[in-house]
């Protein structure tokens, strides 16, 4: 039997299933507040704007000054030059925590994708499922100002500066796309290799450039700690080949292993394509753009 999937943009309604990775008892300073609330209310548009405290701000400053000295010399270029046009347009800045509802515009214009709010950790069929719409859940707190440089579960630094650049880039927002479509009506077992693919390209991914290697992964572009070492030589580099990469077992808790290095984002997308094809279904699949739907053949 297909699992349940959604059809239309409207159903992401229902595919907002919270996984709680860490005993909710350990207290990691997990903030319950407004932005979890508005979250769970959420129903469209317009995205909540958020008066962010003083603390806030100050942790964000933190975070904002270390990771943007190391982008030079360790982000892919099309980080670098949506990055540039977000400190542009979106108030990217050390004393200003951006608003989703700004930067989900900005992604709009740029290549389709938009924001919406997400109340934590979704699990990974629902996760994917929103990004066959072009929609990126997510979350909108901060984390605790006692560990600035680290936090277990997502947050708004880490959307908004490891995400959110590179969403705005048409090859990686196609890539994050067809993740998202391969994984509507798969099975169980099917889920887990594309939740596995995606933690080692869209959260964890390298790839050549100009002779280099560079990160384009969001947990390396949100992390100081992570995006030095992965970048540093020690750990062991394969290349990105979906096949193999979907089945290698990954690490939450402490620094990758191994990373995965793509010629090109373009290769990349192309090969992945080639696995989703090879995903067996019943019926095929198609988006249409136009109704922000997908037709069941
Ligand atoms: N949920 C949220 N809110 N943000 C993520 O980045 C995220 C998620 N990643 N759920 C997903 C899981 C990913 O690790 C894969 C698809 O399991
Ligand atoms: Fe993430």
């Amino acid at each position: 039997k297909v699992p349940w999937f959604p059809r239309k943009i409207e159903d992401l309604d229902k595919c907002h299933h919270l996984i709680t990775k860490y005993d909710p008892s350990l207290d990691h300073g997990h903030p319950v507040n407004t932005c979890i609330i508005f979250s769970l209310h959420y129903r469209g548009d317009p995205l909540p704007r958020i008066e962010y405290t003083a603390q806030e701000t100050a942790t964000w400053r933190e975070v904002y000054r270390k990771l943007s000295s190391l982008y030079p010399t360790h982000a892919c270029m099309q980080y670098l030059d949506a990055f540039q046009q977000l400190e542009k347009y979106c108030g990217y800045q050390e004393d200003n925590i951006p608003q989703l509802q700004d930067v989900s515009r900005f992604l709009k214009e740029r290549t389709g994708f938009q924001l919406r709010p997400a109340a934590g950790l979704l699990s990974a069929r629902d996760f994917l499922a929103s990004l066959a719409f072009r929609v990126f859940p997510s979350t909108q707190y901060i984390r605790h100002f006692s560990s600035p440089m680290h936090s277990l579960e997502p947050d708004c630094c880490h959307e908004l500066l490891g995400h959110v650049p590179m969403l705005a880039d048409k090859e990686f927002a196609q890539f994050s796309q067809d993740i998202g479509l391969a994984s509507l009506g798969s099975s169980e077992a099917e889920i887990e290799k594309l939740a596995t693919l995606y933690w080692f390209t869209v959260e964890f991914g390298l790839c050549k450039q100009n002779g280099s290697i560079k990160a384009y992964g969001a947990g390396l572009l949100s992390s100081y700690g992570e995006l030095t070492y992965a970048l540093s030589n020690k750990p062991e580099y394969k290349p990105f080949d979906p096949e193999v990469t979907a089945v290698h077992p990954y690490q939450d808790q402490a620094f990758q292993p191994v990373y995965f290095i793509a010629e090109n984002l373009e290769d990349a997308k192309a090969r992945l394509q080639d696995y989703a094809m090879k995903i067996k279904k019943p019926f095929s699949l198609h988006y249409d753009p136009f109704t922000s739907s997908i037709e069941v053949m």
